[in-house]
């Protein structure tokens, strides 16, 4: 197979190598510099990339040393039973170790017994897409939990419910709006969310110099607001009733406009007559003025497209909130049209859901909360492990996740690992929750695992796709793919060692393979499939059997994506509907029974009395989650664990430095940060920090506090069973 070859650098040795960023949303070009011992010495953007053009963040800036990381885990560990003694292992070692104790415990308490958890990161690995499916399927249990439920399970549900299909989901046409309503995101410090958009800064401001206006509503004045033309303090939680209060006036002045066949209209109508602006301007804090202006504006601009990410997700009404942005983009006519939200036309194609999405299929066995896309919700995780009876959890298995920093009331977490009979995580470090864990298995390095964002490119602001080889050798470490499909084998009582004539990996492929073909037609003829690895392969046949594929009259396959290292774009969103649609009816489903039943909750809403002090969340630039705070150069300055607070509300409740948060959940000794950014009246803390004894030298140093203390796993967004994050009632005292 032709493979391009890499520029090799005049130092000796060293040479310069084409690498997706796997460290956030925004997929970035990377180009690497490598020495001779494979060591990343410099990062730079792809300038070349059509997608990233040469945008690096410090985090991307920052890959080399992530990846030089001496904290990093580089072979199994085994931990001695009831101690904090580890050791490290052989592969064989550890995956039999997890052969004899996983098995067991399924034949004596029966599969739900072992919970899985998968973690962020997820998103960006090719194992996560391809290979987690090995782990799942070879549990069989009910109790999968995943970040989903921490993140944005309501905008998955709500869309599900809108479209029928739980991943079609619309981002704004960010190149070509004319006019951008972002509620709850900050892609100048995230760099963006559900909407894969490398350069978001620059792409707002390409908006704002065509004429666009932007308007941003968040409880803090945030870097996205201070470059916006409006910014809106909203009360947190609030965000429904603003984007009711926004459908209202619409029905109300007659200016809406629906360009797609829709169910549900009048539906939509009825329910919003309850929301009038004035009652919105009390509950949200938004001027009812404002409120009919945001309509007005909205229906008037030549194109809009309305945004809402996890400020909105995890909140107490996330999925009314995220049903209603789409509501609007269909009002206002900008639903699948270029300048509104549109769907993006992904590359690589698995296999495609063909009936209507059904959510609540089954229950969780405590709290009796719905399943959603196969997946129950992580808040009542610990409630699985606590609480004794048939189908209790025994034993739990998490892959790429840190639960005791990122999901709700996490110290209550954390006591329950330690109460676990078996445990194992797959994960780069021993952190807070892998402490807990009797078998760590280590991923290879990211420069030693092929790239390809199968997930993250179905959200993406333009059509795009790049593929990255691995680019040093494994030598004695596994594939994360291996690690994976060996992990389904071993819980499985299933060969999970490789042998001279037996690869794990390669029998995993090869049925993935055979019935995907078998599924797609191809009954007598195996088509050959280009690749170095089965990996590789099956990568070939979903870019074929896609919808620019060999196979569909198209071209690609994974020879153009060789041949096209920097990537290459495949063009603007294209109009999507109807044939996007799962829907029973074929036609947008507009007014869902499952989510009407819950404005119910919206009108007895918390917002119609609201707490005195709430707590929201926020991430910083040089931050991701609970795992990138062991790089010095990222740490400090203005990336710390602070709480920000209006100083108003430091000289009312006479506060000095440092603060005691109380919550129903928890309470927490905070440093705090006086800031007239934040509305009165709330304060806010970022999560992923509480390093505190952690494995890891720098994060230790400088461990800041676990903002999942204070939050209540008690309390959920109904619907879709996410965690609430923003709008926490707390009180603050001096210490
Ligand atoms: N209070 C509060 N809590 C929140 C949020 C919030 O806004 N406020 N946000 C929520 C959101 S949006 C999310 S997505 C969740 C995240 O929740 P999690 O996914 O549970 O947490 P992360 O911190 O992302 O942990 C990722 C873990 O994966 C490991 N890891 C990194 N790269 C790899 C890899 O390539 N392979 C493997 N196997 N492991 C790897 C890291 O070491 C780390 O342990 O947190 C949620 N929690
Ligand atoms: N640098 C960095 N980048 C990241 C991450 C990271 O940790 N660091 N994490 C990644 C992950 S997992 C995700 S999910 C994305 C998230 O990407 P974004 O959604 O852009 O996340 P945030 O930057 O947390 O912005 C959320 C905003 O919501 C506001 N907010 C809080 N409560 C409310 C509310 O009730 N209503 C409204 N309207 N606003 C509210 C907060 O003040 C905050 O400014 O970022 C990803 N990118
Ligand atoms: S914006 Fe995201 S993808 Fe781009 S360099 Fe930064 S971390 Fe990597
Ligand atoms: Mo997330």
């Amino acid at each position: 197979m032709a493979r391009p070859t890499s520029p090799i650098d005049s130092a000796i040795g060293s040479r310069n190598l084409l690498r997706t960023c796997p460290l956030c949303e925004a997929v970035c070009g990377l180009e690497l510099t490598l020495d001779a011992d494979d060591r990343v010495t410099a990062v730079r953007g792809d300038k070349q990339d059509p997608f990233s053009t040469g945008f690096l963040c410090p985090k991307g800036a920052s890959f080399g040393r992530l990846d030089s990381d001496p904290d990093r885990l580089t072979a199994p560990m085994i931990r001695d039973r009831g101690s904090d003694t580890w050791r490290t292992a052989s592969w064989d070692e550890a995956f039999d170790l997890i052969a004899e104790r996983i098995p067991a415990i399924k034949s004596a308490h029966g599969n739900q017994a072992v919970a899985l958890y998968l973690g962020n990161p997820n998103a960006h690995t090719v194992a996560g897409t391809l290979y987690a499916p090995a782990v799942i399927r070879a549990l069989g249990t009910k109790n999968l939990f995943s970040a989903s439920t921490a993140d944005q399970m309501p905008k998955q549900l709500a869309c599900g419910l809108l479209f029928g299909d739980p991943l079609a989901v619309p981002v704004p046409d960010l190149d070509r709006t004319g006019y951008l309503l972002m509620l709850g995101a900050n892609p100048l410090e995230s760099n963006g969310s559900v909407c894969t958009a490398p350069d978001f800064p620059g792409r707002l401001r390409a908006l704002r110099e065509r004429g666009g206006r932007l308007v941003v509503v968040d409880p803090r004045r945030t870097r996205t607001a201070a470059v916006a033309d409006e910014h809106l303090f909203i009360r947190p939680g609030a965000d429904a009733y603003l984007l009711f209060g926004i459908v209202h006036t619409l029905f109300a002045e007659g200016l809406t406009d629906i360009a797609v066949a829709a169910n549900g209209v009048d539906q939509v109508r009825a329910a919003a007559a309850d929301f009038p602006p004035d009652l919105v301007a009390e509950r949200t804090g938004v001027p009812a003025d404002t409120v009919r202006r945001l309509a007005r504006e909205l229906a008037a601009a030549p194109t809009a497209a309305v945004y809402a990410r996890i400020g909105t997700c995890t909140a107490e009404f996330g999925t009314l909130t995220q049903w209603l942005v789409d509501v609007l983009n269909a009002l206002t006519g900008n639903l699948d049209r270029p300048g509104g939200v549109m769907f993006a036309t992904a590359a690589a194609r698995g296999i495609v859901r063909t009936k209507p999405f059904r959510p609540g299929r089954w229950r969780s066995r405590v709290r009796q909360l719905p399943e959603a896309m196969g997946e129950l919700p992580v808040a009542t995780l610990v409630d699985e492990i606590t609480t004794p009876g048939e189908g209790q959890v025994r034993a739990l298995i998490t892959v790429a996740g840190n639960p005791v920093l990122s999901a709700p009331s996490g110290p209550r977490l954390d006591k329950a690992f330690a109460g676990l009979e078996f445990m194992v995580s797959v994960d780069r470090y021993l952190n807070e929750t892998t402490r807990h864990a009797d078998v760590i298995l280590p991923p290879p390095r990211p420069v030693q695992s092929p790239h390809y964002d199968f997930a993250l490119l179905q959200f993406a602001v333009r059509n795009y796709a790049r593929y990255s080889p691995p680019l040093v050798q494994l030598g004695a470490q596994p594939s994360e793919a291996a690690v994976y499909v060996r992990l389904g084998a071993a819980v499985s009582g299933q060969p999970h060692n490789p042998t001279a004539d037996f690869d794990p990996l390669a029998a995993f492929d090869e049925f993935v393979i055979a019935d995907t073909l078998q599924r797609a037609g191809f009954v007598q003829r195996r088509p050959d499939l280009l690749g170095t690895t089965t990996t590789e392969q099956r990568l070939d046949l979903m870019l074929r059997l896609g919808p620019y594929g060999a196979w569909n009259g198209g071209e690609l396959s994974l020879q153009t994506l060789l041949d096209n290292p920097h990537g290459i774009d495949l063009g603007p969103l294209r109009p999507r509907l109807p044939g996007i649609l799962r829907t029973a009816s074929g036609k947008v489903e507009l007014a869902p029974e499952v989510l009407l039943a819950d404005i119910g909750r919206l009108r007895a809403g918390s917002a119609a009395a609201p707490a005195d002090l709430v707590l929201i969340g926020r991430r910083h630039l040089r931050s991701n989650n609970s795992w990138m705070h062991n790089m010095d150069r990222l740490v400090g300055g203005t990336n710390r664990c602070t709480l920000q607070i209006h100083p108003d509300d430091i000289a009312r409740l006479g506060l000095g430095d440092h603060a005691i948060v109380k919550s129903a959940a928890g309470s927490l000794t905070v440093p705090l940060e006086p800031t007239e950014t934040i509305m009165p009246g709330v304060v806010s803390l970022p999560h992923g920090w509480g390093h505190a004894g952690s494995a890891q030298q720098v994060a230790a140093a400088n461990p800041g506090v676990n903002a999942n203390t204070l939050t209540d796993d008690s309390v959920l967004d109904i619907p879709s069973g996410n965690a609430v994050f923003n709008g926490i009632p707390v009180s603050l005292s001096p210490v």
